[in-house]
């Protein structure tokens, strides 16, 4: 399954690829206040799409763009989670930092992620119980033990006045202790990065499930966790999610629990 997800991934970012050298030609759509779809978008889920179902005819899809295919929930044996272009809004301006994410959930556990950087052409995978890889090498998030030494890493979806005063807030309280809170706009590859131990924490709330669910996988198959603000492990139904190894995620919680 895991061959037949890359496969799928790398049919998706050839259409990303192609896209990208041309980009006055993507039709955007704006589907609400700064959350925009594009033709690229829907065009690689329908290659991802295409190749999974192709293989496997009977399993389930919980996508981005088109929705639920077939029947989704906890009971459901087999269920893609696809987001095909992670980054929507970085890939619209040729900001480099997007990638295509694909999960796997079995009966309502997360059992297979890849995340692919289709410019840096990197592939993260993680099979539960079987580790992280980053272009076939095993990763681990970083030792990091105080907050103080570690580069983070958080996002914000353009919401309420209230959503944007505890952001403020949030990154206030995280980049005064740190060295530093990124922004990069992508949620699959801020997990993907924690996972390999080129951040060592990540925070975002409002989130879907397909932004979350292979990220979140590769995190914990690299020795690192992943949960709610309040450090419990509901975060693919609350889509407020907390990465790290586990000081720095206990140290986020700390600080961060009064957001939950
Ligand atoms: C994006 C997330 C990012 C978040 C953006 C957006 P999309 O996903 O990856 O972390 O800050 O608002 O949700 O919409 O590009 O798939």
């Amino acid at each position: 399954m895991l061959n037949t997800a890359v496969k799928a991934a790398r049919r998706a970012a050839a259409v990303i690829n192609r896209a990208s050298f041309d980009l006055d030609r993507v039709s955007v759509t704006e589907k609400q206040h700064n959350d925009f779809v594009t033709d690229v978008d829907q065009a690689a889920e329908q290659a991802i799409i295409e190749v999974l179902q192709k293989a496997y005819p009977s399993h389930a899809f919980l996508c981005e763009e088109s929705g639920t295919t077939g029947n989704v929930n906890d009971e459901s044996e087999f269920v893609w989670i696809i987001d095909p272009l992670d980054g929507t809004t970085n890939f619209i301006h040729g900001f480099p930092q997007y990638a295509v994410s694909i999960a796997l959930q079995q009966r309502g556990v997360i059992t297979l992620g890849l995340v692919y950087d289709p410019v840096a052409n990197d592939l993260f995978t993680a099979e539960k119980g079987a580790g992280a890889y980053l272009n076939e090498k095993r990763i681990r998030v970083r030792k990091q033990d105080r907050i103080a030494g570690a580069l983070l890493a958080t996002g914000y979806k353009n919401g309420s006045p209230k959503a944007l005063d505890e952001y403020l807030k949030m990154y206030a309280i995280t980049a005064e202790r740190s060295h530093g809170v990124r922004r990069a706009g992508s949620a699959a590859l801020d997990l993907a990065y924690v996972a390999c131990g080129r951040l060592d924490g990540y925070y975002e709330k409002g989130l879907q499930p397909w932004d979350i669910a292979a990220g979140s996988l590769l995190v914990t198959e690299a020795g690192g966790i992943a949960g709610e603000f309040n450090g419990e492990s509901d975060h693919m139904t609350s889509g407020n999610i907390i990465a790290a190894g586990p000081k720095v995620f206990g140290q986020l919680v700390g600080l961060l629990t009064e957001f939950a």
